[in-house]
């Protein structure tokens, strides 16, 4: 089914409101700067941007074992144990997707022994949002799985105003060391590296337009996980849902902020019609109204689709970050999609889960990166490195199309490394 099809085969019940305000020109540019004086004054730049953006400048950047002892001893106890059970949750399931991942040895012919090898990314910086709300769980899901992969160095940055508490999780989830350094000028540090925060390796972790913008600036210097954008979900659902529990959960990520995407397809105009309403009257109760409203209203939509072939397409087509399937045979539909950053599969599953945790992790690719990648996972802290090793009757199989090879493309140099192997007296020619 084509794109145009597909848009033109649902009727709207709400239509998002047009676009958001053309991303700013100018922040390429912002970022830009900022990075080069980071590479170039290090830590000096650090304290400038700091008073600029976030108007202190620690007496010291990386945060003290005092200041992790005081975090952890102020708080709340029954906070901090929640902290630990998403912890182990989000450690569990990466562990077992860790034990998928396997070495490899293989001999594809007879003496061709081809293999891989799993090794962690040696050093690891992860950002840790500031934002509306100090939200717990991400240190959790940007520091556990590089634990599980075996990082050497995990470092996590914050901004300087983050709650303690934020600090506190980042020990906990294993960091080994920990910044109070926000915004792009985290990202350019551990790029870079400064006197005070060490180059890493590959950074990951989403955060502001800045931290995005850095991200995507300091790639190639370092390795990235995914670049984030505000954060979506989409409903799926036939007439057996229930369209209370729909808003609520549309309405709990539209609090996020004003830019989250939220949508509903359906089957059933009812289920359309009652969502709308029950949207409506939950926010009037909703203590974030403010923000999830606004979101609604900005981006918010719902379409009826008559088929759960159309519905499904057009699931795909959105490529969203959270789709939650809301069918009679939840399972039966969510076997057919292809594109979405994970899946909740059934009312039950609500994103709320994953968002705490239930154990999947909450760093999901959005802007329908959905069609060609999946979200943070501990597969994003390792490499998958190749070998191989030739002996004499793998020679025998593999040099004499290589010599032709490289002699029809005009390449000599690797025609003789591939003869030598073959015929060991063509050392003597090339060496007399
Ligand atoms: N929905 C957010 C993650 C989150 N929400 C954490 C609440 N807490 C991005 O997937
Ligand atoms: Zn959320």
């Amino acid at each position: 089914m084509s794109v145009q099809s597909i848009v033109d085969q649902v009727s709207w019940i709400k239509r998002p409101q047009g676009q958001d305000a053309q991303a700013d020109k100018s922040l390429t540019d912002k970022v830009s700067a900022i990075i080069e004086r980071v590479k170039g004054e290090g830590d000096a730049a650090l304290r400038d941007f700091s008073q600029q953006f976030d108007k202190v400048v620690p007496a010291q950047f990386e945060v003290t074992p005092e200041e992790i002892e005081t975090a952890l001893r102020e708080m709340d106890p029954q906070t901090r144990r929640d902290s630990e059970f998403a912890i182990a949750q989000v450690r569990r399931f990466a562990e077992a997707q860790l034990a998928t991942m396997q070495p490899l040895e293989v001999e594809t012919l007879p003496g061709v022994h081809l293999g891989h090898r799993i090794i962690p990314v040696q050093t690891v910086g992860c950002y840790v949002p500031g934002g509306r709300y100090p939200i717990l769980s991400a240190p959790v899901m940007s520091i556990v799985p590089a634990t599980v992969a075996g990082c050497e160095q995990i470092i996590a940055c914050l901004p300087p105003a983050a709650h303690p508490s934020m600090i506190a999780v980042c020990h906990l989830a294993g960091a080994h060391r920990i910044f109070k350094i926000g915004g792009a000028q985290a990202v350019a540090a551990m790029a870079w590296g400064t006197e005070s925060v060490p180059a890493v390796d590959k950074i990951v972790g989403p955060g502001n337009a800045f931290v995005n913008e850095a991200k995507r600036q300091v790639f190639g210097k370092v390795g990235i996980d995914a670049l984030a954008g505000p954060s979506e979900i989409f409903t799926i659902a036939d007439d057996s849902a229930d369209a209370r529990i729909i808003a609520a959960d549309l309405l709990a990520q539209a609090e996020h902020d004003v830019h989250t995407r939220v949508g509903l397809a359906t089957t059933s105009r009812a289920i359309a019609e009652g969502t709308l309403a029950e949207i409506e009257r939950q926010l009037t109760t909703l203590p974030t109204a403010a923000t999830a409203g606004e979101a609604w209203r900005r981006q918010g939509e719902i379409v009826v689709c008559d088929s759960e072939e159309r519905l499904i397409a057009f699931a795909d087509y959105m490529a969203t970050e959270h789709l939650q399937v809301h069918t009679r045979d939840p399972h039966g539909t969510a076997a057919k999609i292809r594109n979405y950053g994970s899946l909740f599969i059934g009312q039950n599953a609500s994103v709320v889960f994953s968002d705490k945790c239930c154990g999947t992790n909450h760093t999901l690719p959005t802007m329908a990166a959905a069609r060609y990648t999946g979200g943070l996972w501990v597969g994003a802290y390792v490499k998958i490195c190749t070998h191989q090793w030739i002996d004499e009757q793998g020679i025998a199989a593999i040099a004499e199309p290589a010599i032709r090879q490289s002699r029809t493309e005009g390449m000599q140099g690797h025609r003789r490394a591939a003869e030598i192997r073959l015929r060991p007296e063509a050392l003597d020619a090339i060496t007399s």
